[in-house]
């Protein structure tokens, strides 16, 4: 098993090295590989000392696997050339997400439609994926007609800059911005760029890629995504309503059960997810469920996930041990 990292030394290429390592996925051969610049850096992972290789250098050496993430435009050029050397490309950027002729996975609600020949695999965006872990066991009990949510993300999904941009604020240094205003002790209403219809494309890309990865278009969503000064995790506000008459106790029962979701949710404690909380986990923290009182067949609750993990490397290396596990890569 031959395994590349493309664009290893970004924020998210770093996390999924730390989760191949933590989860012990299985390699004979790791690439690490990003744009030029970085090219002959050297970098150590377990211990050994690994050189930056080039894309085409990547390339020719043909990996079973190569998980991406390093940005659109290069996923576009680059995904394709790797596929047609016959190797599994897990993409972490937007390029392939919409296209119907790929898959957008989130292996515990939709893994079972990877098949042998997918050779380009779109990892969904990271505010996208805790929602749907969290929605999907209840999708499956109680048919969801609506979601209402409102995301408060953390820095580090805007990448390197951005964390620099906060911290150089909060230490009163100059430096270069990354969002069109300060973000440090301020909350912007605004994550990627404005649409045609007035919302952002990171708030569609919550609406559609739901529906893609429930391979349901009644499914109907509405987000507001909004950045915080934070750094540990995204959190979601998210109201639901259901087709089917629910029990608040199943609720929580199903989310407890759920793969990758763990309920915090004790409110007389003070026990709730918080991004702190969740900094550096895999796991999707669900709490503060309760019934919206103004509607019938409708839920609050509160989501929180490590966006660079579960939001990320973790989704996109669970994609590849899928692969390994029901003998998909060959
Ligand atoms: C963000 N969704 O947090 C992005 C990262 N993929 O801005």
């Amino acid at each position: 098993m031959k395994i590349a990292v493309v664009g290893a030394t970004g924020l998210v290429g770093q996390e999924m090295l730390k989760v191949i390592e933590q989860r012990n996925v299985p390699f004979d051969e790791l690439l690490l590989v990003a744009s030029e610049r970085s090219v002959g850096k050297e970098m150590t992972f377990k211990g050994k000392t690994y050189k930056v290789i080039s894309l085409q250098d990547a390339v020719d050496q043909k990996p079973d696997i190569a998980l991406f993430s390093a940005g659109g435009s290069t996923s576009k050029e680059w995904a394709p050339k790797f596929a047609e050397n016959g190797t599994i490309v897990i993409d972490n950027s937007s390029a392939w997400r919409m296209d119907p002729t790929k898959k957008l996975i989130v292996p515990e609600i939709n893994g079972h439609v990877l098949r042998i020949d997918d050779r380009i695999i779109a990892n969904p965006n990271c505010s996208t994926i805790q929602m749907v872990l969290a929605l999907g066991p209840l999708h499956e009990r109680y048919k969801i007609k609506r979601v209402v949510v409102s995301t408060y993300q953390s820095v580090t999904g805007s990448g390197k800059g951005a964390v620099d941009q906060m911290m150089n604020e909060r230490e009163g240094k100059d430096g270069d911005m990354v969002y069109p205003h300060k973000i440090d002790m301020n909350v912007l209403p605004h994550i990627d760029v404005f649409q045609e219809n007035l919302y952002t494309k990171e708030e569609m890309k919550m609406v559609n890629e739901t529906v893609k990865i429930f391979g349901d278009e009644n499914v109907k969503v509405t987000a507001t995504c909004v950045r915080i000064p934070t750094m540990g995790g995204h959190s979601e506000s998210v109201n639901l309503e259901f087709e089917e008459e629910y029990d608040l106790e199943e609720v929580t029962s199903i989310l407890s059960k759920a793969p990758g979701v763990i309920v915090e949710d004790d409110p007389h404690n003070n026990v709730y997810p918080m991004p702190l909380n969740s900094h550096g986990k895999d796991e999707v923290f669900v709490g503060r469920i309760r019934r919206d009182e103004t509607q019938p067949k409708s839920l609050n609750m509160w989501i929180v996930a490590d966006n660079l993990r579960k939001g990320a490397a973790t989704n996109a290396v669970q994609i590849a041990e899928f692969m390994m596990e029901n003998s998909l890569v060959f």
